[in-house]
């Protein structure tokens, strides 16, 4: 993993990306290739858990807040008109499920969801 990783330089406010919400430990981004109308991330402010695997057996309580965080952000878009609150929530971890940040991160997908449960 490059440290710092690119979402811990666009936190710093090296390199631009709007911060969409911020708790003490948690930030949101907008995924910069959205896969869903709504699309974002959710990420730890510290990089010390490349996965979601890791951040389970170190954090827990932070993986925790991740999903609070998750769901009133798709809470938030559904007020604003997109979507109805439901929203995915996806952990890529390990090179070859396509993970390419090894900074854990959670992409909540949301707003119009093609119907199926990976669909
Ligand atoms: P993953 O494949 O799970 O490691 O997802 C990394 C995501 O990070 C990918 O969907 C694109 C997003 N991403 C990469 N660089 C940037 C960036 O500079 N800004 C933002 N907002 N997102 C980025």
């Amino acid at each position: 993993m490059s440290s710092p990783s690119i979402f811990t330089r666009i936190l710093a406010g090296d390199i631009p990306g709007e911060i969409l919400h911020e708790t003490e430990r948690v930030f949101v981004l907008r995924d910069i290739a959205p896969k869903a109308p709504v699309h974002l991330l959710v990420i730890p402010k510290t990089e010390q858990y490349a996965n979601v695997v890791e951040l389970a057996a170190g954090d827990p309580g932070l993986l925790a807040e991740m999903v609070e965080v998750a769901n009133a952000m798709a809470a938030a878009a559904a007020s604003s008109g997109q979507g109805d609150g439901d929203f995915r929530l996806i952990f890529n971890t390990g090179e070859g499920s396509g993970q390419t940040v090894f900074h854990v991160h959670a992409h909540v997908l949301a707003g119009g969801l093609s119907e199926g449960s990976l669909g």
